[in-house]
């Protein structure tokens, strides 16, 4: 029996990095049941698990038991809605990657992910990279404006560009001894800014998939590195959003730090900050002290979370 983490899964093999440093490919024990959980996967990136091997033999690696999980991160499963399938486990932290040049991310991309990590218990970060590109007025007041929404919302904000460097110690320095997962859509230089952060590490690039993945399966589950440093990577080709599940439309704002802030001074308690009188929320709008660009992703998250069915 050996302890060991969850690199990689395939659906029904996992790669598992033991303890001792050995990668092995393991099954899992058959008696793991799914029915009532609601989950579609039992096992995740990040899973901290007990192997076992008959007769000593790694071809005959089977997976016995799974370590309580800290945290997790989960998606509605693509083909069974109102299941979940969890993406990874066991989080210290999670980076949002982002950039204001091209593909451009949207606020409201950024602000779902920083609720869904807040309703996870996992500290986020917003990294916008690129910045060799941010020349023209429009983009560098605009990236301005984010970065000073970001920052008084409470979170860490770093500028990079794998072109300069700029940025790209303080990235490496925080990822050093932590499982951090890095999130943002295709294209915005995840595997560049580790790349080029860890000489040595060699994450597929844009380039390199786009010819060799050509009509062919590109993966769409988490993966899970090793840094040189220390610590590990989640990446997560290919997931879109984790979306926002199980929320109720009166617990958005609990996941907004600035709103959670000065909720507390709503007339009415189950104020969703929209409609009502007397709401403390708004006033901090009009006053200038909540950002209006984070109040108008608030809203729409809450009537997304309006239109979910309860299950
Ligand atoms: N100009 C510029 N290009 C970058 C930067 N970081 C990444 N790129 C480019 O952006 C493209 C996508 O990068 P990639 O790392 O594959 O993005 P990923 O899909 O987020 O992993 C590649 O062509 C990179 O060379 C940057 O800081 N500045
Ligand atoms: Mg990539
Ligand atoms: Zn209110």
């Amino acid at each position: 029996m050996a302890e060991g983490k969850v690199f990689r899964s395939t659906g029904s093999w996992y790669i598992v990095k033991m303890d001792d440093g050995r990668l092995i490919n393991a099954r899992l024990r058959g008696k793991f049941r799914l029915e009532g959980s609601g989950q579609t996967n039992p096992i995740a990136v990040g899973d901290n698990v007990t192997v076992t091997f008959e007769n000593d033999e790694e071809a005959a690696a089977t997976i016995q038991d799974i370590h309580d999980r800290k945290n997790y991160i989960s998606r509605e499963a693509p083909k069974h809605q109102y299941s979940r399938h969890i993406i990874a486990a066991n989080l210290d932290q999670a980076f949002m990657i982002a950039t204001i040049a091209s593909p451009r991310t949207s606020s409201g991309f950024i602000d779902r992910f920083l609720l869904t990590a807040e309703a996870y218990h996992i500290p986020a970060v917003v990294v916008f990279n690129k910045q060799d590109l941010i020349k023209k007025q429009k983009d560098i007041d605009r990236q301005k404006e984010w970065v000073a929404m970001y920052r008084t919302a409470g979170y860490k904000v770093i500028l990079t560009s794998t072109v300069t460097g700029e940025g790209l110690d303080e990235v490496a320095s925080m990822l050093n001894g932590k499982v951090s997962l890095l999130s943002g859509h295709s294209g915005v230089g995840k595997s560049t800014l580790i790349n080029t952060a860890f000489p040595g590490m060699e994450l597929r690039t844009a380039e390199i998939s786009r010819k060799h993945d050509k009509g062919t399966h590109t993966t769409t589950f988490a993966e899970m590195f090793e840094l040189p440093t220390g610590g590990y990577l989640i990446d997560t080709p290919g997931i879109k959003e984790f979306g926002i599940l199980d929320l109720q439309p009166q617990e958005v704002g609990h996941f907004y730090p600035e709103i959670r802030e000065v909720l507390a001074g709503c007339k009415y308690n189950n104020c969703l900050h929209q409609e009502e009188p007397g709401c403390a929320v708004k006033q901090a709008v009009m006053d200038g002290k909540l950002s209006y660009e984070r109040y108008k992703n608030y809203d729409n998250i809450v009537e997304s979370c309006k239109e979910r069915p309860k299950y």
